[in-house]
């Protein structure tokens, strides 16, 4: 196996000063960071070149960056970086460790948290996941997948998802993972948007207690008309201690239909293979992954990710944005189904050879002391969530927190929507005690890895911003109505001014939505799709998707804004608000509201919480009709989904597009229900 060349031996050097040759080991400054994101955006080769000399390469890449942004111009939008260079993923998350120190087989990779705290846990060695990872890999390689071949991936979120991913980087077979909440009919669509002819699925998975079905839902997606691929179907057997699970149905379990020819059990198969599969090597810009996102409209987006670039960006991320120390326990609640959960579940990392912990179940189960109670058992240093998840907890009675001890803590993080400063509070009052910093994360799936966030200790945070860009992106706001770019200070639309290792390459297939959806918008800059808001500090303020915008009465309000006011009311636990349409304002504006445990809603409240928001944010604003709602309808990933409460309030509630990726489907029945508008 080749490793580094001498001109890439940066990882040997991590215990020295800065040398200004390779990266640091950490920022410890506000003047480090300054000094080298000057650096990153005014010499972006030498800089990044630095940043993949923290890896591994068969071949070190000669170019770093070859990228174009600007449709218009005659080569078109073309993102490619370390172009000529030859790496491999898998053999920078694990083998690499173990060859550098040996005893680095021992250590711990993975932490595996049932979904059952009664239920044992399992510690998994570098050694340990080498050993699954190659032999899986010679699974797959027996069923005859090799380099370039498209592989879904149907799981819960266990370690075997995590070797399923390793094991198609090592050989080359690029992965579209689907996260295990999809409906049978999703998962067709996105094994035939990519034409897998292999599906890796689990019997089943266990999450708040309930068995949930998964190789049943394949057989169902791939009998599906529009799914003409699927060969071979690899199914892993959740097999460990699995007393008071509930059943879907009864016999679910037992009675698992079986294709004899198309399905395998994966604990049968591993009996037939050996354990040597050395890595494969691939070019930086090979495919490393697929991962569909919901567009606004229409088919998922298959977004693709490639090799070195990917690679290079979580691993850096990773490293400096969670400050990480050797031998620090880190968790992050989201699902491997999902971009957190590669970025920053397996590839970010295990990239670092951190102790990345697995958790296979949910913060309310059994009950709402779970997150707190597994720090303390696995003494978790960095917890990385979401904020749908810090507000449903912080609805309880703050003891489920103060009972546990969480002096493991050194560091949160949040992702996935704005944080509003009251969670951010709580979290880092109560949960942190104080002690800890906050990094809150921007990024999107297409951006691969963190783009706007704290490091941490470096500047002070304010709860509710994602403060500043990370190295090398350099973040441009532009206006909606005149398409200008705007100085800071400055609010409107977030663009992006020049790539990034991490970008998303295309979608699979479909360069020209590619284009049309990012670099269209605005020629010559990267469009997030978020509205954000640059202080005279320089602070970030992520206001929500731009779409997300209200005009009242000529007045542009963030419904974001809006939705943080309403959760500084003391009875509140969350909100969502949504426009529509009015004859003399323009837009009316709806407010639902989920109300804390034992708050009544009453017309009292209704008033009080009108009065709140005109107190917060000014008092042209007014929230014209307050909706009671002890649910709203969310993604899997816990977004809620204003699209739909849009459609339910304009009202055009036959026209509710697409909703499998919705969390709880009855949801959105008992809204229209009692919406007053979708009569
Ligand atoms: C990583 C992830 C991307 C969208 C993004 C934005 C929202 C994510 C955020 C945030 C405010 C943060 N978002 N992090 N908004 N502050 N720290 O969530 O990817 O699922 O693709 O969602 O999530 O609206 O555009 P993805």
């Amino acid at each position: 196996m080749a490793s580094s060349s001498s001109t890439n031996n940066s990882t040997d050097n991590h215990t020295t000063a800065w040398d200004k040759s390779s990266l640091p080991d950490q920022i410890e400054t506000f003047d480090d960071y300054k000094r080298l994101y000057a650096l990153s955006v005014e010499d972006p080769n030498q800089f990044w070149k630095m940043a993949a000399q923290r890896l591994n390469w068969y071949q070190f890449p000669t170019k770093i960056k070859n990228t174009e942004f600007d449709h218009r111009t005659e080569r078109g939008v073309e993102i490619k970086w370390f172009e000529d260079g030859l790496i491999n993923v898998c053999y920078n998350c694990i083998d690499r460790h173990i060859e550098k120190d040996p005893k680095a087989a021992e250590k711990t990779a993975i932490i595996f948290e049932p979904d059952m705290p009664t239920e044992s846990h399992h510690h998994i060695t570098y050694g340990e996941l080498l050993l699954s990872v190659k032999k899986f890999a010679n699974v797959l390689k027996k069923h005859g997948i090799k380099k370039g071949d498209r592989v879904t991936i149907y799981m819960p979120m266990v370690v075997e998802t995590c070797i399923a991913l390793l094991a198609c980087a090592r050989i080359g077979a690029i992965h579209s993972v689907v996260f295990g909440g999809f409906s049978a009919n999703s998962v067709a669509e996105r094994i035939s948007d990519c034409e897998s002819s292999i599906v890796i699925t689990s019997d089943f998975g266990v999450r708040g207690g309930k068995c949930i079905p998964l190789k049943s839902k394949i057989d169902q997606a791939a009998a599906m008309p529009q799914c003409t691929t699927v060969k071979t179907v690899l199914v892993f057997q959740r097999n460990y201690g699995l007393e008071n699970i509930e059943e879907p149905s009864s016999g679910q379990r037992s009675s698992l239909e079986w294709t004899d020819g198309r399905d395998f059990w994966v604990h049968e198969e591993l009996k037939t293979v050996d354990d040597n599969c050395p890595p494969e090597p691939m070019n930086a810009e090979d495919p490393l992954f697929i991962l569909y996102t919901s567009g606004s409209t229409g088919k998922p987006k298959g977004i693709l990710h490639t090799t070195g670039g990917y690679l290079t960006y979580a691993s850096l991320t990773f490293k400096y944005v969670f400050a990480y120390n050797p031998g620090e326990v880190y968790m992050c609640t989201a699902d491997v189904g999902w971009i957190t959960g590669h970025s920053y579940v397996v590839y970010g990392p295990l990239s670092n050879q951190a102790i990345t912990v697995v958790f296979e179940g949910i913060p309310t189960y059994p009950d709402v002391s779970r997150c707190w109670n597994i720090i303390d058992k696995h003494k978790i240093n960095i917890f990385y969530t979401a904020p749908t998840a810090i507000r449903s907890l912080m609805a309880h009675n703050d003891s489920f927190v103060t009972r546990t001890s969480r002096q493991s803590l050194r560091l949160l993080g949040t992702v996935g929507e704005p944080i509003n400063p009251e969670a951010w509070r709580w979290y880092h009052d109560v949960v942190g005690g104080g002690r800890c910093a906050i990094v809150d994360t921007w990024w999107q799936t297409e951006t691969g890895g963190f783009m706007i966030t704290p490091i941490p200790n470096l500047w002070p945070l304010e709860g509710g911003s994602a403060t500043l860009p990370f190295f090398g992106i350099q973040t441009q706001i532009v206006d909606k109505k005149s398409r200008l770019p705007l100085d800071p200070p400055s609010k409107g639309e977030l663009c992006i001014r020049d790539s990034w290792p991490g970008q998303a390459r295309s979608l699979y297939r479909n360069h020209e939505r590619f284009v049309e959806v990012y670099f269209k918008p605005y020629p010559g800059y990267y469009f997030s799709g978020d509205g954000c808001e640059i202080k005279e500090n320089g602070y970030h303020w992520i206001t929500g998707r731009v779409d997300d915008v209200l005009v009242i009465s000529g007045h542009n309000i963030g419904t974001a804004e809006v939705e943080s006011a309403l959760v500084q009311h003391a009875g509140v636990s969350e909100a969502a608000v949504v426009g529509y349409p009015d004859a003399v304002k323009n837009q009316g504006m709806y407010c639902f509201v989920t109300l804390k445990d034992n708050v009544d809603p009453t017309d009292e409240l209704r008033k009080d919480l009108i009065k709140t928001v005109r107190d917060i944010i000014g008092a042209h604003v007014f929230p014209d009709i307050i909706h009671f709602s002890p649910n709203l309808p969310k993604t899997r990933s816990g977004k809620i989904m204003r699209r739909i409460l849009r459609k339910i309030v304009e009202p055009d509630i036959h026209n509710l597009g697409d909703t499998s990726t919705l969390n709880d489907p009855a949801v959105v029945d008992e809204l229209i229900r009692a919406s007053p508008r979708a009569k």
